[in-house]
């Protein structure tokens, strides 16, 4: 009896994409058997198999085979992409996680004058992604060193290895405790399901399946089911504020010939401005309740 064919997934180990990628895995119906500790997990119901890695590893992995989907950050794809001649190239971005969301950006100090990218010529500028910063350089016509560092970049220009940095930013709490001010975004980053090209179709099939239960478990995020009632002449207004919703469910009210029920399921955020706005058209008893699952 032939074995049956299981594809992999690289996730990262620890770290800030390691909870959220395994809870996306689980939020899609799969469910592992071995510890978080071990290298290698095998999902019970699914012919899948999750490595457990460090994100900066994960295209290796990709571009050799040793799995077929990942989880990383662009911005770690993007700069082995930058690196590498081709080997990274027919690594394919599948689709935004909207998770670990950040910019890679260039910091100086108080009392750097920065009037645009210029002002970089002829300084050093210290960061952990050579090859986007060098590319964003290049473009730019600017020439300045660059000086590598594996982490704590932001520490650089204190301890005078650099004069500037290039850095990952979330918050900005770690620039404005390191004395520096972010003023040039290189690159917008999330989280981003990766895909190497399957040659095998019964793989490829699996993938495809895994890919579109993550795009259901994230539309369902986005997407919020609203019920409320409305007089049957604001039904076009009503209609026109509900966001992103196609084509909303109309319903008779039992006893109220003059109001009728609206369900729709809205694609984007619902906020409470939204439903304010809802009220003002004439809309009461809106009620806003979260979506677990979703499939066309
Ligand atoms: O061990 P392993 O190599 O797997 O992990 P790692 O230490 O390389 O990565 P990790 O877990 O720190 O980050 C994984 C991914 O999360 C990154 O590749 C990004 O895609 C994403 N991400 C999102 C971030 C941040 N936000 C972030 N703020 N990665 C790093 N940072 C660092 C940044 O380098 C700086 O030191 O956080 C600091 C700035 O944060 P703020 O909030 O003070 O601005
Ligand atoms: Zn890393």
């Amino acid at each position: 009896m032939s074995e049956e064919k299981r594809l992999k997934i690289a996730i990262q180990k620890s770290g800030r994409l390691a909870d959220m990628s395994l809870q996306l895995l689980e939020k899609c119906g799969i469910f592992l058997t071995k510890s978080r500790d071990q290298l290698l997990c095998r999902a019970q119901n699914f012919p899948l198999d999750i490595l457990l890695v460090r994100d900066d590893d994960i295209p290796a992995f990709l571009a050799t085979d040793v799995c077929q989907l990942g989880i990383l950050g662009q911005n770690v794809l993007l700069e082995k992409q930058a690196i590498s001649n081709g080997i990274f190239s027919s690594l394919e971005q599948l689709l935004p996680i909207g998770q670990g969301k950040c910019r890679l950006s260039i910091a100086v100090p108080h009392d750097f004058i920065y009037e645009s990218i210029a002002s970089l010529n002829g300084k050093v500028i210290a960061t952990s992604y050579k090859g986007l910063l060098g590319q964003y350089l290049a473009t730019h016509k600017i020439k300045a060193d660059i000086v590598t560092m594996e982490g704590a970049v932001e520490v650089a220009p204190r301890t005078h290895l650099a004069d500037v940095i290039c850095d990952l930013v979330s918050t900005g709490s770690t620039l404005i405790s390191n004395g520096l001010v972010e003023k040039d975004v290189i690159l917008e980053s999330q989280a981003v399901l990766v895909m190497n090209q399957i040659s095998d179709p019964e793989i490829a099939a699996i993938a495809d399946k895994i890919t579109s239960r993550i795009k259901a478990v994230l539309r369902a995020e986005n997407s919020r089911y609203i019920m409320l009632n409305s007089p049957t002449k604001s039904l076009e207004a009503i209609k026109a504020v509900l966001p992103g919703s196609k084509s909303p469910t109309v319903m008779p009210l039992q006893g109220c010939d003059d109001m009728v029920a609206v369900h729709a399921v809205c694609e984007e955020g619902v906020f409470w401005d939204t439903m304010e706005d809802l009220k003002d058209c004439g809309a009461n008893s809106i009620l806003v309740v979260p979506i677990e699952k979703m499939l066309d």
